[in-house]
Order: structure tokens, then C-alpha cells, then sequence
């Protein structure tokens, strides 16, 4: 049995810490245990959330949504991407368009094989990012903003990641590209699950070749712990 995790919203709240119970918890839990961990996120603010042990002693922990990938604290793979000048003025001008009017600076974070954009900005407080996460789920500007940079760049994949940004990288290296290196039967958990989210690609996928699988579409990271509970 293989076990997949997204990281934030699922183990952790986005951008923050593991609770440390979780922590203790989990990291009794994925011993013995094939478990691999999936996300948007650079490899500092993973471990920065989870920690260091649980990030060196999972099976493998995919970077950047698979485009970057570690076994064990060993650097196995990395693929790169960029934006190109035309894909960067698209992102200004829904920068400079949005109604959402406070803007706080690092509105593109360059990692690897993947650019993170953000309207409001990755230097927001907590305070701006949950009022930020509100209004765009009533807005729906960030699916807007998917579709209308895939529907301009066909070579492009734009996806919802975590509270306040999309992930943008090469069409096709999306999280489901984790799935090449893992065989067998999947237990996959995650909140971005719905279409437009970056889980959809690995939920997709499993259901698309009938592979032995189970999903858990989870919305914090206490229904992920209550769930592990009741596997073990
Ligand atoms: O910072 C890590 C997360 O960054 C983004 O989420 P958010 O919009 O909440 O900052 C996304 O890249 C997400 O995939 C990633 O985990």
C-alpha cells in the first residue's frame, strides 16, 4: 500500500506548522509504511512546516508539484521552468486589474520547474491571506485566472494551490506526475481535489486507469489525523 499527501490544508494549515501532536503522531504513523509527500512548496518552507525528520524519513518527497523530487534529504531530480515575457505581462495585467486592492510584494516566487503567482502577495499577514482565501472564494478570481492563462498559453498548466496563489508550470507536470514512480494500490489525501485545484490531476488519474485507490478529500488537517487514526 502507498500513501500520498498533500501538505498544506492537509497536514498542516497552509503556510504554517504541523501541529505538534499531529507530528508526533505522524511520525510514529509512517513507520514501516510507504508514504510520500506532494506539494506546491519549495523544499525550505516544507521542512520549515513539517520538519526536518518527518521530511528525511517519508519514502520521497515531491517538490513543486513533482518537479522537483527528494529521497531520504537526497536531491533525485529537478526539472525548470520560467515564465516567458508574454506569460509574465498576462500576470501583470491581472496584477494591476484586480479588484482586490491591497497588494504586499513577492507576487511571483520563482521555484523549481514552477512559478507560484499571488495577487495579494506572499509577504501578506495571516490576517490579509484569510481575508485574501474569503474573497476569492466568493470572486472565484484565481479560477478565472487558471483558465484564462491556460485557455492564452495551451503549453501551460495553471492550478489553485494552497490559500492565495496558483501554481504555473509546464502542461502535464502537475502533482499526477508522481504517479509514474509509484506502483500499486494508492491512499491519497488532500484538499484541492475538485477540478482547478492541484490535488485534481493525482485524483484524476487514479480514477482515469482504474487503479486500486482510495481518496480522501479532506478540508484541515484534523480530519486528516482523525481519519489515520481510524486506518490504524
Ligand atoms: O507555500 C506553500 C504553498 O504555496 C501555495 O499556497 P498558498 O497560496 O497558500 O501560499 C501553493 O504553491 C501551494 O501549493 C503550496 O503548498
Amino acid at each position: 500500500m502507498n500513501y500520498i499527501f498533500d501538505i498544506d490544508g492537509t497536514l498542516t494549515p497552509s503556510r504554517l506548522p504541523i501541529d505538534p501532536n499531529f507530528s508526533n503522531f505522524f511520525t510514529n504513523w509512517i513507520k514501516q509504511k510507504n508514504v510520500y509527500l506532494v506539494t506546491g512548496s519549495d523544499k525550505e518552507k516544507t521542512i520549515e512546516q513539517i520538519g526536518l525528520n518527518i521530511w528525511k524519513n517519508v519514502n520521497k518527497v515531491y517538490q513543486s508539484c513533482g518537479n522537483q523530487v527528494w529521497k531520504k534529504g537526497q536531491l533525485i531530480e529537478e526539472r525548470s521552468f520560467s515564465l516567458n515575457k508574454k506569460m509574465k505581462n498576462k500576470l501583470t495585467f491581472f496584477l494591476n486589474n484586480s479588484r482586490w486592492s491591497e497588494k504586499f510584494g513577492n507576487h511571483f516566487e520563482q521555484r523549481v520547474g514552477l512559478v507560484n503567482f499571488s495577487i495579494i502577495g506572499r509577504n501578506c499577514s495571516q490576517k490579509k491571506r484569510e481575508e485574501y482565501y474569503f474573497w476569492d472564494a466568493q470572486s472565484k478570481e484565481r479560477e478565472m485566472i487558471c483558465n484564462q492563462i491556460m485557455e492564452h498559453f495551451p503549453n501551460i498548466e495553471a492550478a489553485i494551490g494552497g490559500q492565495i496563489s496558483i501554481d504555473i508550470y509546464e502542461k502535464g507536470k502537475n502533482k499526477a506526475q508522481v504517479l509514474d514512480e509509484i506502483s500499486g494500490e494508492v491512499f491519497f489525501f488532500g484538499d484541492k481535489m475538485d477540478e482547478g485545484g492541484n490535488d485534481y490531476p493525482i485524483a484524476k488519474r487514479l480514477i482515469l486507469e482504474k487503479r486500486p485507490h482510495k481518496l480522501f478529500k479532506v478540508s484541515d488537517p484534523l480530519e486528516t489525523w482523525n481519519i489515520l487514526k481510524t486506518l490504524n
